[in-house]
């Protein structure tokens, strides 16, 4: 995220008597922290941490649990990429979630970590996050921390307005920020063509209230912006959405100069009660797509992928009332919605002030037709003076995201003068800043985005760090800052480096998730079509080249350990189940020179590597995780033999060989 150019920032830098940006080593002042600091974050060996803290992994296209105050990472949730550290997306039941219209997309930049929520409140049940590259939403259950659905998006590129979740998790959405021709019109269309052909999309996923299961609902048809966050109303504004939108230029080349042009662009405000009411009434247009639903089942093991191939439009210049746009200062980034509902705060990141708008005062000038023109010749754009309820004045130098505490503050982190500042939400007055190392994007307090905030600490996702850790030859790691918000004047506690890219967490009180946690899968519940529930059941079935061995693993052994009659030109299925029936006993495992990663299998499930053997001989196996005091014993042999040998398929364990 590097968005801001040097030339239009350079009048602003200039003001910074030195620029963090520019690597020119700050003074370490800031850096000081209380001597009770340490105190704050110490959880004792033995310990919970108070929180969990979600941060997304950026460019690693994962998620990272973190235990906070102590910074202690927890685990990192594969999501969007393949991950050889427990197979996902490389064994067999996993490779579904990573498919698409275009194929196997064993990668994605994931931005936006967002928590479920029920009235408002996060409800600890579910985690979405956004693929920004090749459009998708996944979910993640919080019982097991995996990765349960992904849903791609048709229409759109690059889905970075996403996934925001409505009060009570009705939707969550999608929208673009490369405005592009719709799918249905992806002949050779000139770039040029922009204004004419090119096209936004939002995306409404209705969400499932009871299993979380998504489906694409509907879409809008927007004019082509870039839009670029989200939030959504609650309280007195439910039912509405507020999305900030750059490059109302609309321009297709050189956006640092060409879509700075303008004073202001847009927050587009849309009117989904009234969407959800169209759809209902028949008003939806129907027209082609082409989008993969990929769905892991939590009692087969398996995921499966299926290519929807139609979606619900509504062109929103056709339907007046649905969409309108509030003019914002300058290239807004975040927007981000009151805990009472009733404000709507913008951070324009070339602008100056932070403009907070009045949900009434948006209200009455739709009802006053105070309008300042039309985009599209029908979509109404409010008058700034009409809609605003006041300015944050110099809060500092290029406002990104804002969050809020349980006292009536908000905060807003400056991405080009690194700082968070603190100010109240009545009168917009600036309270406290504390600077931030360096250049913070998003901030995260705890249920700091929902109806009540729970408050206390904050999270500044800080993405240069220069020289604040150990260096790492050229990459540097981004950073995490822990804030303590609790007293009148910030305090910083600690700050420690996470993995890829944290663009934005979102944090929860970790009792919201302990309550459903899972320990293991029931061994009874495994429908997984390959699973093996018992030792005396394991097997190799040869199906013309095709082979399956159905293997067991419990402590300290992989059942069969003897496996002769695999031939060169077999494609071999290893279905591992773990027979463990108990918390934190999962089994590896991997085979020497298989062109895949390892299995790493969780008590009472089943997964499956596939492997090609590519030489004769004789090929060992073995458990990748140190299970036991045996685990050195967990092993095996594959006897490969050359092609159109006559081996047959034998099997074995401790005893002399079964032939089938
Ligand atoms: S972004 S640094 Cu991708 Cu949410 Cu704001
Ligand atoms: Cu099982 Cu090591």
């Amino acid at each position: 995220m590097k968005f801001l150019p040097y030339k239009l920032l350079a009048p602003a830098l200039a003001l910074l008597a030195c620029s963090t940006i520019y690597g020119c080593k700050p003074g370490k002042a800031g850096s000081s922290v209380d001597a009770d600091a340490a105190q704050k974050v110490y959880v004792a060996p033995g310990k919970y941490d108070e929180v969990y803290a979600f941060l997304s992994g950026g460019f690693s296209g994962q998620v990272a649990a973190y235990g906070i105050p102590s910074g202690r990472l927890l685990k990192v949730i594969p999501v969007f990429s393949q991950n050889p550290e427990n197979g996902y997306g490389y064994s067999e039941e996993t490779k579904p979630m990573l498919n698409t219209s275009h194929g196997f997309v064993p990668w994605d930049d994931a931005h936006h970590p967002e928590l479920s929520k029920t009235n408002g409140e996060d409800d600890g049940r579910w985690l979405f996050i956004n693929g920004n590259n090749t459009p998708r939403i996944a979910r993640i259950n919080l019982a097991t921390f995996k990765t349960a659905e992904i849903l791609e998006l048709p229409n759109i590129g690059g889905n970075h307005a996403s996934p925001f979740c409505t009060e009570n998790t009705e939707y969550v959405v999608g929208n673009t920020r490369f405005s592009e021709p719709l799918d249905n019109n992806k002949t050779d269309n000139p770039i040029s063509s922009f204004k004419q052909t090119f096209k936004g999309a939002v995306s409404f996923v209705k969400v499932n209230k009871d299993n979380g299961a998504m489906n694409l609902a509907f879409q809008l048809i927007v004019p082509a912006f870039n839009y670029d966050l989200a939030h959504a109303g609650k309280g007195p504004s439910h039912g509405w959405i507020f999305f900030t939108c750059y490059n109302t230029e609309q321009a297709n080349t050189l956006l640092e100069v060409n879509a700075s042009q303008r004073d202001k662009d847009f927050i587009m405000a849309v009117n989904w009660k009234k969407a959800e009411e169209l759809i209902a009434a028949g008003k939806g247009t129907k027209i082609p797509a082409k989008y993969a639903h990929n769905v892991y089942n939590e009692n087969t093991h398996t995921a499966t992928s299926v290519i929807e191939t139609e979606t619900q439009t509504i062109d929103v210049t056709k339907f007046p009332g649905l969409v309108y746009y509030m003019p914002c200062p300058k290239s807004p980034h975040g927007v981000d919605v009151s805990p009472d509902g009733l404000s709507i705060v913008a951070s324009g990141k070339l602008a100056a002030i932070i403009p907070v708008f009045s949900y009434q005062k948006m209200l009455d000038a739709i009802d006053k037709k105070q309008y300042d023109g039309m985009v599209e010749g029908n979509i109404p754009v409010l008058k700034y003076e009409a809609v605003l309820r006041g300015e944050v004045k110099k809060p500092g130098l290029g406002p990104l995201h804002t969050e809020f505490d349980d006292k009536g503050y908000a905060y807003t982190t400056m991405f080009v003068s690194s700082e968070v500042v603190k100010w109240k939400v009545d009168n917009l007055e600036i309270i406290d800043r504390i600077p931030s190392y360096y250049s913070p994007g998003h901030l995260s307090i705890v249920g700091g985005d929902s109806k009540k905030p729970y408050g206390k600490y904050l999270l500044s996702l800080n993405k240069i760090t220069k020289d604040r850790y150990l260096p790492t030859g050229p990459e540097l790691a981004q950073a995490c800052q822990l804030i303590d918000i609790t007293g009148n004047k910030m305090k910083l506690l600690l700050d420690f480096p996470t993995i890829g890219e944290p663009h934005y967490a979102q944090m929860i009180l970790a009792d919201k998730i302990l309550k459903n946690k899972v320990k293991f899968f029931k061994l009874e519940d495994n429908k997984n079509a390959y699973v093996t529930k018992s030792e005396k059941d394991t097997k190799v079935v040869r199906n013309g080249n095709r082979v399956d061995v159905y293997m067991t693993a419990i402590r300290s052994h992989l059942a069969p350990d003897n496996i002769e009659g695999i031939k060169l030109g077999d494609e071999v299925y290893v279905h591992v189940t773990n027979l463990e029936q108990d918390w934190d006993v999962p089994h590896g495992f991997a085979i020497k020179g298989a062109n895949n990663a390892e299995l790493l299998v969780m008590p009472g499930e089943t997964c499956t590597l596939k492997w090609v053997p590519g030489l004769a001989g004789i090929v060992p196996f073995y458990c990748t995780d140190f299970c036991s005091a045996l685990h050195q014993e967990m092993q095996g042999y594959f006897r490969v033999s050359p092609a159109g040998s006559s081996v047959p398929i034998k099997f074995s364990i401790g005893e002399n060989p079964v032939t089938q």
